[in-house]
């Protein structure tokens, strides 16, 4: 039996997705969020790290979402509907890219964004204005540029494919979609910026699969 501990706008909603895609039967837990945005101790008792997504498989616990994806399809995705054929070669390229581009490169500077915006709102009032200050440097030197050169590098390969290996919807999109959201609610955006990656959330938003998991796991909101 599978067992999935899913913590509110988090990575977990990437194996929520792909566990309806696949139509099998699990187990949900949903944790919400401390006050500090962080996951709660509840969490730990699953396992020490106490991250999300675990996903438990007869009372092992595996985690990142990328090893779960794959741990997934190659148990439960025999017809590989959710991965491109091994002989086809481009978009085994594109999905195996996009698989490992969303955690290794995209998500740190979303991730630093999100802490320095969690770290300006508890500090005191007193000395908000340098970490505000802080925030802006870090913002300028690290993160903008690093988040609008993602967005034009998503843009660029959706503006030729459908979806991120192609032709055809694969885990890859489930993985990059976490990441899109992050980038877009938290950059300053034109109502025509981003026009192929913008199309493409709404193809997501429109499977059924992912209605369910936004039903059962609650709307991604960044
Ligand atoms: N690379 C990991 C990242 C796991 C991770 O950092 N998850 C975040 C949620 S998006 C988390 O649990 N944060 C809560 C905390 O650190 O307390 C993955 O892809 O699964």
């Amino acid at each position: 039996m599978l067992h999935l501990h899913h913590l509110e706008n988090s990575r977990s909603f990437r194996i929520l997705w792909l566990l309806e895609e696949l139509k099998i039967d699990y187990e949900l837990t949903r944790y919400k969020r401390t006050k500090a945005y962080l996951a709660p101790d509840s969490l730990k008792k699953v396992h020490p790290l106490g991250h999300a997504p675990i996903l438990e498989v007869d009372g092992r616990c595996l985690l990142e979402s990328g090893f779960i994806i794959e741990y997934l399809l190659k148990h439960y995705d025999e017809q590989q509907r959710f991965k491109p054929a091994d002989n086809d070669e481009l978009a085994w390229e594109y999905y195996t890219f996009w698989l490992h581009y969303s955690e290794a490169k995209a998500m740190p500077p979303l991730v630093v964004r999100l802490v320095f915006n969690k770290i300006v709102d508890r500090t005191p009032f007193l000395i908000k204005p340098a970490v505000k200050f802080m925030r802006r440097r870090v913002e300028k030197s690290y993160i903008a540029d690093n988040i609008l050169a993602m967005l034009a590098l998503m843009e660029q390969h959706l503006a030729d494919n459908l979806w991120f290996a192609g032709e055809s919807f694969s885990a890859a999109d489930i993985q990059m979609y976490f990441v899109a959201v992050a980038a877009k609610s938290r950059t300053p955006l034109g109502s025509g910026d981003y026009i192929n990656v913008m199309n493409w959330l709404k193809r997501c938003q429109q499977r059924t699969a992912f209605k369910r998991a936004e039903k059962k796991g609650g709307h991604i909101t960044l």
